[in-house]
């Protein structure tokens, strides 16, 4: 869009001067700054569950939870190697605590998702009430509240770890500390949070006093059941299928201000019209069997594989079953800021 201009024996003598202290020419570099479409150096990725799981056992044998603070296989973008990022503000990982494991209390500015993958008896810790963890339950840690993960179950418990660091770190407002006891006391009965703000009711006198829901677990049992029934009632959206967004129920915004959270269903044999988003998007497969045509790559998935779709490349879903998808994004902090853009209204 914006042309660069040809460079002279003079100019380039200019630019080496002015470049001695600390300044450079825009007109040499606008082209690749204000471009006419998001080009985005993060590229699409798959991971594939079986891949990865081994690993993750190894790495139980390699170090404990406790030594390791939380014992997580990064997913690193492979064209961002080395920066702990899944896109340009997303992290993801693959957490997996052991029976009789506890992952020690901290906090920090850092705003946390769980989707749990495999296995049952783990809980998290959030602000004094225990949940636990159940495959396909989405589960928020909001930014500087207490969490502790721990495993008085019998097998291996392993789930998706999303979190802001990248967007945080580029804010440079990242806070963070650790609670004496290794974890904290529970204040509240298991549920508690789910009745009392996520029953289409809240206590009459209730403020909200953050911007994060005060629900913090968003089981799978309700949320399939809400697919299943919208998928029989339809309609089935061209490009999306049947998708849902899990909310604050205090705003009826997202869970939490710097990180979206959506579910999907592509009934068997969907075949879905392209869609470009500009939020880069990180899938976990709950059920189900297809591919995803991301740019030019296309992926076959499979339950508990991980993907990734960079800002504005077109994404095409197909499913050979009824399929579930879930998906997360720095979409809010996008939709607050006017800048989110889909290529379908
Ligand atoms: O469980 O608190 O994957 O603090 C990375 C940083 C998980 C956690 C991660 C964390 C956590």
């Amino acid at each position: 869009m914006f042309d660069r201009p040809t460079s002279t024996a003079e100019r380039k003598a200019f630019y080496e001067r002015i470049d001695q202290h600390n300044l450079a020419p825009l007109w040499e570099v606008l082209a690749g700054l204000v471009i006419p479409q998001p080009k985005s150096a993060c590229v699409p990725a798959h991971w594939h569950y079986d891949g990865i799981r081994d690993y993750l056992l190894e790495a139980g044998r390699l170090i404990s939870a406790k030594e390791a603070e939380r014992r997580v296989l990064i997913l690193e973008n492979p064209a961002l190697r080395g920066q702990s990022s899944i896109t340009h503000t997303m992290y993801c990982g693959l957490q997996v605590i052991l029976p009789g494991e506890v992952a020690p209390s901290h906090r920090h500015t850092q705003s946390a998702l769980r989707f749990v993958i495999e296995g049952e008896g783990a809980y998290t810790a959030v602000d004094g009430e225990r949940v636990t963890m159940r495959r396909g339950d989405f589960i928020i840690t909001p930014s500087w509240t207490w969490h502790d993960h721990g495993n008085p179950g019998i097998e291996p418990v392993i789930w998706m770890d999303g979190l802001d660091i990248p967007l945080i770190q580029m804010l440079d407002a990242s806070f963070a500390e650790r609670l004496d006891e290794e974890t904290q006391p529970v204040t509240q009965p298991e549920g508690d949070a789910l009745h009392r703000y996520g029953a289409n009711m809240l206590p009459v006198d209730w403020e909200p006093t953050t911007k994060t829901s005060p629900v913090f677990h968003y089981p799978y049992e309700r949320s399939r059941e809400t697919l299943e029934r919208l998928a029989k009632s339809g309609p089935v959206h061209p490009a999306r299928g049947i998708k849902m967004q899990f909310i604050n129920p205090a705003s009826g915004g997202f869970a939490m201000p710097t990180i979206g959270a959506f579910i999907q269903l592509l009934p068997k044999g969907f075949k879905g019209t392209p869609e470009q988003v500009t939020d880069g998007t990180i899938y976990n497969v709950v059920e189900g069997h297809g591919r995803t045509t991301i740019g030019d790559r296309t992926f076959a998935w499979s339950p508990r594989d991980v993907f990734v779709a960079p800002s504005w490349l077109p994404v095409v879903h197909e499913a050979d079953d009824d399929a579930v998808l879930f998906s997360y994004s720095d979409r809010p902090v996008q939709k607050m800021l006017g800048l989110w853009r889909s290529s379908v209204v």
